[in-house]
């Protein structure tokens, strides 16, 4: 059987398996894409049932999440944690609470974890978790109870040496302070290293905050390099407004560009000055408002309810909100309007017809697992701290995400080159952590 008929039977057998749950089939596609290369060079990658045991979970918990919210009443969620690969580290990988998280959702976001982690030169194994709990209008004492539920559960099945959770999409500070607390209390233990996002003075690391953003935009500084450009005087659109994108936009302007638009789910604001940041920190983190009332205090700024922030013409699109947010029609709207680089802050916002898109126009693409893995990896800077029970200066983090970051690209540029796809990030990421992972699986048997 040839390489590529391996590998589409293979996925037929993920596809019977995991009956109802497109956003991990896509993520499957994604990295089914570029294997059939590399067991071309290399077949004994398909022995041992390598690849069928790479997709299926090591093990994957779900769990009933039941509690009082301000009224009194019971409310019941349902809580994920699928604890995907850990034969490079324990497993890592953030909780996201979204009225939208099914077993497909993290299903797909453990899985891409898996290969970004690996990205990232560190020894972290891959997993991800959350709840279909949606946090928007609930009060910080239901958000602590809802946490204090979740870990109830939780508690038993993470840990220092086993599975270490962080933020995602809906968790925040705010969350794994409580998520924290309660795992504290349910052990009798001050174990920092089993969560990260941790405040500054609990046990937190400088910079994990910034990290994801931050490592995005160090991420298109290289990818500009490549073509002897930089970020200076670029025009830049960042979709969302959360944790990922606040942190790009900040990053972005110390770097030179200009961002000048962002959105919610709610709509997109655009401010040709360059989005003023401490204005929208006010709203989205002080706050937690609407990305409508940028525009009552920067009048000059205007708001779109709904519609598609992607019809705003940009140098660089760095999609930060969401998966699927950036459909083929996007696509062929920002390249009509000039878009040179697309890096992805978050997971898998590009749908895989955009992704064809950008490819045929030339345009420079990075996946989120390269793009977007300095928050996973100043995560795991963070367990070193609190390993040794140190703690290190702003300046000399932000300086390690830099190097990872600048690490991770040029790994994902030359295995793109070495297997004759050169500029392919989509490719090089998935060849580059697919050989890491698999090398450690082989070594560590059949388990
Ligand atoms: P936040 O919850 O802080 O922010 C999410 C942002 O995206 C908000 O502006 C939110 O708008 C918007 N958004 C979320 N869901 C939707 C939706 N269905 N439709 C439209 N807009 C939506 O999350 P993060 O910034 O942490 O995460 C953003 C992305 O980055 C996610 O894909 C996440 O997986 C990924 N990521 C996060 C990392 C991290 O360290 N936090 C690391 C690597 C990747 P609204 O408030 O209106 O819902
Ligand atoms: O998607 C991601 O990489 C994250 N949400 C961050 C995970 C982490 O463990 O820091």
């Amino acid at each position: 059987m040839s390489a590529r008929d391996q590998v589409a039977a293979i996925y037929q057998q993920v596809l019977q398996r995991n009956a109802g749950e497109p956003e991990f089939h896509q993520a499957a596609a994604e990295v089914f894409e570029s294997l059939h290369v590399v067991l071309e060079r290399y077949p004994h990658y398909a022995d041992g049932g390598l690849v069928e045991r790479l997709c299926e979970p090591e093990r994957q918990i779900i769990f009933r999440v039941p509690w009082v919210d301000d009224t009194g009443a019971v409310q019941v969620n349902r809580g994920f944690r699928v604890q995907y690969n850990s034969v490079l580290g324990p497993y890592k990988g953030g909780l996201r609470f979204h009225p939208s998280v099914n077993l497909g959702i993290v299903k797909f976001l453990g899985f891409e974890q898996i290969f970004k982690n690996a990205l990232s030169g560190l020894p972290i194994g891959g997993g991800k978790g959350g709840s279909d709990f949606d946090p928007k209008g609930r009060s910080d004492a239901e958000v602590m109870r809802f946490c204090q539920s979740f870990m109830t559960e939780l508690h038993r099945h993470i840990g220092e040496y086993t599975d270490v959770p962080a933020g995602d999409i809906g968790v925040g500070g705010r969350e794994i302070g409580y998520l924290f607390g309660q795992y504290k209390r349910l052990t009798n233990s001050y174990e920092s290293g089993v969560l990260t996002g941790k405040g500054l003075n609990w046990g937190g690391s400088q910079v994990r905050k910034e990290a994801t953003g931050y490592g995005a935009a160090y991420f298109v500084a290289e990818m500009l390099k490549t073509v002897k450009s930089s970020l200076d005087g670029k025009t830049v659109v960042v979709s969302g407004s959360g944790n990922v994108a606040i942190y790009a936009i900040e990053k972005i302007h110390q770097l030179g560009g200009i961002v000048v638009a962002c959105s919610d789910s709610s709509g997109y604001i655009v401010d040709p000055k360059g989005i003023d940041l401490e204005l929208l920190k006010d709203i989205k983190e002080s706050r937690r408002a609407r990305i409508c009332e940028y525009v009552e205090t920067a009048t000059h700024a205007t708001f779109t309810s709904g519609g598609s922030i992607w019809d705003v013409a940009c140098d660089v699109a760095i999609p930060a909100a969401t998966q699927n947010e950036l459909d083929e029609d996007a696509a062929i709207t920002l390249v009509k309007g000039g878009v040179v680089v697309v890096a992805e802050g978050a997971n898998m916002p590009t749908t895989p017809e955009a992704v064809q898109v950008f490819r045929d126009a030339g345009v420079a693409f990075a996946p989120g697992k390269a793009a977007n893995a300095g928050g996973v990896a100043t995560s795991a800077l963070e367990m070193q701290q609190n390993a040794s029970r140190d703690s290190w200066s702003f300046e000399y983090t932000d300086d390690r995400l830099a190097r990872i970051m600048t690490g991770i690209h040029g790994r994902v540029v030359e295995t793109a080159e070495d297997y004759g796809m050169p500029g392919d990030y989509v490719h090089g990421a998935n060849i580059a952590g697919f050989v890491k992972v698999a090398d450690a699986m082989i070594s560590l048997g059949v388990i």
